[in-house]
């Protein structure tokens, strides 16, 4: 079965992944619809929020394969999204390859040459650091946030969940920002390596070969590889560490995983995942004192990085890295600013710390339904 939930388009056309995973259904892509409208309008740019996806595994499936439920699911797609009506981009098992058959796809049916996805190759169109940008933003979050309450990110050790392209940009930016990342995680296990994380094997494994954990494993004589022994394991959130960063899929850290993390001392959880963290966990820690970041504000800086490619795309130019990148840092920094002003806000009135998920649920809402109500009911 294949979805394309439109939530909001008070502030700019329709914005976000299409994700293609065994799990996927209806109401899962409506959450994250909904949480895509109040991160997209956090970014500071023109977009709305929407969602797609399938429950299509590409999981052991040829290029051949992949590329031809691509072409099926698009022949339903293309007459709902557009330039300035909607613009998907990947997501969980949607990469750079999946978003090339989509756009070739579009292009055939509808005729036109537009900046319809991104994510795209850079060869036609595609943005420099989009690849990196969810992670890479999320890290420039997590160092304003530090550097605001005077702690050093350098030396810190990192726990990062998850093995596809916001792991890597998190584990990558965190490693040349001085930490130690000395985790991933699969659906099936996790690795961990005291002397930190390969970045570019990392790479190598995931996006090359298309291959599994044990992969990185056995290419990497430090890495101890850990299978997933039942439902309980804690598997990442059992290695203690200042910095965790669950960004692999939602729900992956729970009551008992937080517990964990608080007795190992970790200073703060930084969602690079869409609601990695269930609401019983996000209680624990924060009433715990650690400094906890919600996706929609830590991991906005993909989806802000997408408004970048739109941008070069409509003005038909190509931005150079240092362009992207600054723009990113600039955007994640304001991010941190603007959700922080929200949360003072909010703790005045009610009492206690600042409280990030309020402030990012605060910012985000007000601008959207100012949007909203300006344009009158229709
Ligand atoms: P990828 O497909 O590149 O990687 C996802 C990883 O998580 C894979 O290793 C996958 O393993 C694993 N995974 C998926 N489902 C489960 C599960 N149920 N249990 C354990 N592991 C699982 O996706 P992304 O890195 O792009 O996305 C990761 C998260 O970040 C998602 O929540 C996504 O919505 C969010 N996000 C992504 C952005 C982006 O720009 N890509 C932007 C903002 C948020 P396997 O494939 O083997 O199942
Ligand atoms: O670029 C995007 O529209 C996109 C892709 C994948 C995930 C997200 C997200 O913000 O969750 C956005």
């Amino acid at each position: 079965m294949g979805y394309r939930v439109q939530h909001n388009n008070a502030i700019g056309p329709y914005k976000g992944g299409v994700r293609f995973h065994a799990s996927v259904n209806l109401s899962i892509l409506k959450f994250l619809a909904f949480e895509q409208t109040f991160k997209n309008s956090l970014t500071t740019l023109p977009m709305g929020g929407g969602k797609g996806g399938s429950d299509f595994s590409p999981r052991g499936k040829s290029n051949s394969e992949v590329m031809r439920f691509v072409q099926a699911f698009m022949l339903e797609l293309w007459r709902h999204i557009g330039p300035e009506t909607d613009v998907p981009a990947g997501d969980i098992g949607v990469g750079g390859r999946e978003v090339g058959f989509m756009f070739g796809m579009y292009k055939k049916l509808a005729q036109e040459f537009t900046g319809t996805f991104t994510g795209k190759g850079r060869e036609f169109g595609g943005s420099l650091i989009r690849p990196e940008a969810t992670g890479f933003g999320a890290l420039y979050f997590v160092h304003q946030m530090l550097e605001t309450h005077g702690i050093d990110i350098k030396d810190k050790t990192v726990a990062i969940s998850g093995f596809g392209n916001v792991a890597w940009g998190a584990a990558t930016k965190a490693t040349e920002l001085g930490a130690k990342v000395v985790t991933i995680s699969g659906p099936d296990g996790y690795i961990y390596d005291p002397e930190g994380i390969d970045v570019d094997l990392l790479k190598e494994v995931k996006e090359v070969k298309r291959a599994r954990l044990t992969e990185y494993a056995a290419a990497r004589p430090s890495a101890q590889y850990h299978e997933k022994k039942n439902a309980d394991d804690h598997g990442v959130w059992s290695v203690k560490c200042d910095l965790a960063l669950p960004c692999a899929t939602q729900n992956e850290l729970n009551l008992d995983d937080a517990k964990m993390l608080v007795a190992n001392g970790v200073i703060s959880v930084t969602e690079g995942a869409n609601m990695p963290t269930t609401l019983e966990a996000t209680k624990y820690l924060q009433e715990n004192g650690v400094l906890f970041v919600g996706g929609k504000a830590a991991n906005a800086g993909g989806v802000a990085t997408s408004a970048l490619e739109m941008s070069q795309n409509s003005e038909r130019l190509s931005w150079t890295f240092e362009e992207v990148d600054g723009k990113l840092k600039g955007i994640m920094e304001t991010i941190y600013a603007n959700i922080s002003d929200a949360a003072k806000r909010y703790n005045a009135t009610v009492g206690g710390n600042d409280d990030y998920v309020a402030g990012a649920n605060i910012a985000g809402f007000e601008k959207v339904v100012n949007a909203m109500l300006a344009q009158g009911v229709c």
